[in-house]
């Protein structure tokens, strides 16, 4: 098909743009539209135009892989495509289905009048990237809905659906058929009664009471919401122009405001990790085309927080589940937890009584491995020990159907291994959730040596299916997102020892946009759990001498983390709120001195660049040794696994933007000034290569 297609269709000429997947506005579909446009008002046999895309979609907007590129502001630019629908002297209708967002939005707003599906999605997503709508979205809307409901769709970039619009200033016509078909005969019709070009910039906002008031409690609101993000304020001071400036000078302002964000460090990361997500999916060696496993069924072996939560993801989306267990009780337990999390679901108002029936009726629980045999995919979630898992994989490699995928929710264990417990290791995947595993989005999908191309495709596509963001991951310990916080974990204690304190270290971290600093964090998961890992794995390698760390004196004290009601810190009786407790201190002091360790002071700025090098240093050794595919898988991880801030795109875009030079030089002085530590800031060798050539780590 070409970039705009010309039909006429009964003195209509039909324009219908295409630019796969999405329909975005990039140079070419800009410069074809004018073309159409032009084509269509010297066309005689023409008496109205109709504008569409393709493929049932109208557009997700500005073509997102132009920005950055000097593609972007080449001529025609998006607004002034749209002021040539506008003065068009034929009327032009947009024809809207799919999804309209973004900048298709704010084409359609340039035509004279719109009809739209009944379930299109519509909206204006921009402030999502970090930026706001570019080609007078923030003009036409409110002159379209009005003040308030505009401001909230481009404050939240929420999608509308069409039918929403029905009898607004948005949409003249909602349709439940073929909308290009309806579009056409609404051209012959307002043909018909000689109907003028409708303007939406000729229109007043509407909005009862005082709009300056309204907009400056919805400021004050958003800027408290939003502490790292310009983006959705800045689309406020858009929004007020259309009620308070001449319609040009409104568009003049938006403008001006949208290249602000536009070479914002926020944008560039929340733009980064939009493309990021999505390149997760590809996976080199297998095409998009790989014939997918059908998953009807699942089964998940173990009733606790984790096969629960895992159970979730499937119930949620229509796909009946199986839990084992091995015990009634634990089995009871586990499965009245979930009802349990549905109900309070339901009592936010988020589910209805009978959709939490549906869902809790597509679970059932059993004890015996033989009722789980016709599972498409079964997720072990057991205790971690391998002995266990061992146990577990025999079993499922006697009665899982052939060619039923076998996947293993283990954080840390070698999955080849697991693999090597069956006699199909080919259909044996890990599918890491992360707890609690119905809510957290970041899915490690770890691919083992073994494991067939269909069964990784299939689980990418489940992923998707479950609303998960995955990132496929190679066998190593802790896989991609555990390794690297192992590294985060461990220097924030050499920084303990040397002299910083829990409360700095939390602080810091948290100015840097963490909501927990990571001793926070331990407090409120339980510090006894890792003390637990810990001594098991002394245990298992009688032969390594153990090297107490601070967190096992700590739980010596007795000391577990909130729910005992001090660990990193103190807590009051009923009370969240972490206070610095001198008992620590003591504990702390004791420790450094037994090391013969003088503390030392630390700036805040320090302790951060310590703790995200540590993580930038292990990503780049994780890229080294082929574990992930890309820097950015590492970034998606972070962020949807372990509440790294948005805003910073991920601890290797962070980097990037540093400059890797600059981080190799930081994490060499550290190395200097603290030689115990040295064997932390050994930098990778890639990341050594890409700061010397300036080349980014891909
Ligand atoms: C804008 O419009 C600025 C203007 O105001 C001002 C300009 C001056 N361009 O998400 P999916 C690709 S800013 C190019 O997996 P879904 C995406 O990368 C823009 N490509 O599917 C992926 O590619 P691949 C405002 C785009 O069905 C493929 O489409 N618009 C664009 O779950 C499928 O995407 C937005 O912010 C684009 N605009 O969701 C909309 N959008 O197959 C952002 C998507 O190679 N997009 N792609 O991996 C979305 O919200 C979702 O992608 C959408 C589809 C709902 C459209």
């Amino acid at each position: 098909m070409e970039t705009v297609n010309y039909d006429v269709q009964q003195g209509v000429a039909v324009l219908t743009f295409c630019n796969p997947p999405v329909n975005g506005m990039n140079h070419d579909v800009r410069v074809g539209i004018v073309q159409a446009v032009d084509r269509a008002n010297d066309d005689d046999s023409v008496k109205a135009i109709v504008i569409t895309g393709a493929n049932k979609i109208f557009s997700g907007g500005a073509d997102i892989t132009e920005f950055g590129t000097p593609k972007v502001t080449k001529h025609p630019i998006l607004r002034s495509v749209i002021e040539t629908l506008e003065f068009s002297q034929k009327i032009v209708i947009a024809a809207i289905q799919g999804t309209c967002l973004g900048g298709g939005l704010e084409l359609s707003m340039g035509a004279h009048y719109r009809v739209a599906h009944v379930d299109a999605n519509i909206g204006l997503p921009e402030v999502k990237l970090g930026i706001l709508p570019g080609a007078g979205g923030t003009q036409r809307l409110p002159r379209a809905i009005g003040l308030e409901k505009a401001l909230h769709m481009i404050v939240t970039g929420a999608f509308v659906k069409g039918k929403e619009f029905a009898n607004t200033g948005l949409i003249d016509k909602v349709v439940e058929g073929d909308v290009v078909q309806e579009a056409v005969a609404f051209a012959q019709e307002l043909v018909k009664n000689n109907a003028k070009p409708k303007l939406l910039r000729d229109e007043k906002v509407a909005f009862e009471g005082d709009a300056q008031a309204f907009l400056n409690e919805q400021r004050e609101k958003l800027a408290a919401a939003n502490k790292h993000y310009p983006a959705p304020v800045t689309c406020l001071d858009a929004v007020a122009g259309s009620v308070f400036l001449p319609f040009e000078a409104g568009l003049k302002q938006e403008r001006r405001l949208f290249m602000g964000l536009m070479s914002s460090d926020e944008s560039l990361a929340l733009r980064h990790i939009f493309a990021a997500e999505r390149a997760a999916y590809k996976i080199p060696d297998i095409p998009a085309d790989t014939p997918l496993r059908e998953i009807k069924k699942v089964a998940v072996i173990g009733a606790g927080t984790m096969g629960g939560g895992i159970s979730m993801n499937f119930l949620n989306v229509g796909i009946p589940v199986t839990i084992l267990e091995m015990k009634q009780e634990a089995l009871d337990r586990g499965l009245s937890i979930i009802r349990r999390n549905y109900e309070n679901t339901m009592k936010k108002g988020r589910l209805t009584a009978e959709q939490v029936e549906e869902r809790m009726g597509l679970l059932k629980g059993t004890l015996s491995y033989d009722d789980i045999a016709d599972a498409d995919l079964i997720i072990e979630a057991v205790f971690e020990e391998m002995s266990v898992k061992e146990t577990v994989f025999k079993e499922l490699d006697r009665v899982a159907k052939p060619g039923a995928i076998l996947a293993s929710n283990t954080s840390t264990l070698d999955v080849d291994k697991i693999a090597s417990f069956t006699k199909r290791p080919e259909d044996v995947i890990g599918l890491h959730f992360f707890s609690p595993a119905n809510v957290m989005k970041l899915l490690e999908i770890v691919r083992g040596e073994k494991t067939a191309k269909d069964v990784l495709a299939t689980s990418l596509q489940l992923a998707r299916k479950i609303a998960k963001k995955p990132v496929v991951s190679g066998v190593c310990d802790g896989f991609i997102g555990n390794r690297m916080l192992y590294r985060y974990r461990a220097v924030g204690d050499q920084l303990l020892l040397e002299g910083a304190s829990p409360s700095q270290i939390d602080r810091a971290l948290e100015n840097f946009g963490f909501a927990m600093g990571p001793y926070r964090v331990g407090d409120l998961a339980g510090l006894d759990i890792g003390w637990a890992i810990r001594k098991r794995k002394a245990a298992e390698n009688p032969d390594v001498p153990y090297e107490p760390v601070i967190g096992d004196k700590l739980c010596e004290a007795g000391r577990f983390g909130q729910k005992t009601g001090k660990g990193w810190y103190r807590y009051e009786e009923g009370n969240r709120e972490p206070l610095v407790d001198p008992e620590v201190e003591k504990i702390i002091d004791e420790y450094r001195a037994s090391k013969g360790v003088v503390p030392r002071t630390f700036t805040d700025r320090d302790i951060v660049e310590q703790c995200i090098y540590a993580l930038v240093n292990e990503g780049a050794k994780i890229l080294e040794e082929g574990i992930a595919l890309r820097a950015s898988d590492l970034d998606v991880v972070y962020l949807n696994g372990y509440g790294f801030p948005a805003h910073r795109g991920g601890p290797m875009h962070y980097a990037q933007q540093v400059g890797l030079f600059n981080v190799v030089r930081s994490m060499k002085r550290f190395a200097k000034a603290s030689p115990q530590a040295a064997e932390f800031w050994k930098v990778s060798p890639l990341l050594e290569q890409h700061a010397e050539s300036g080349e980014p780590l891909k």
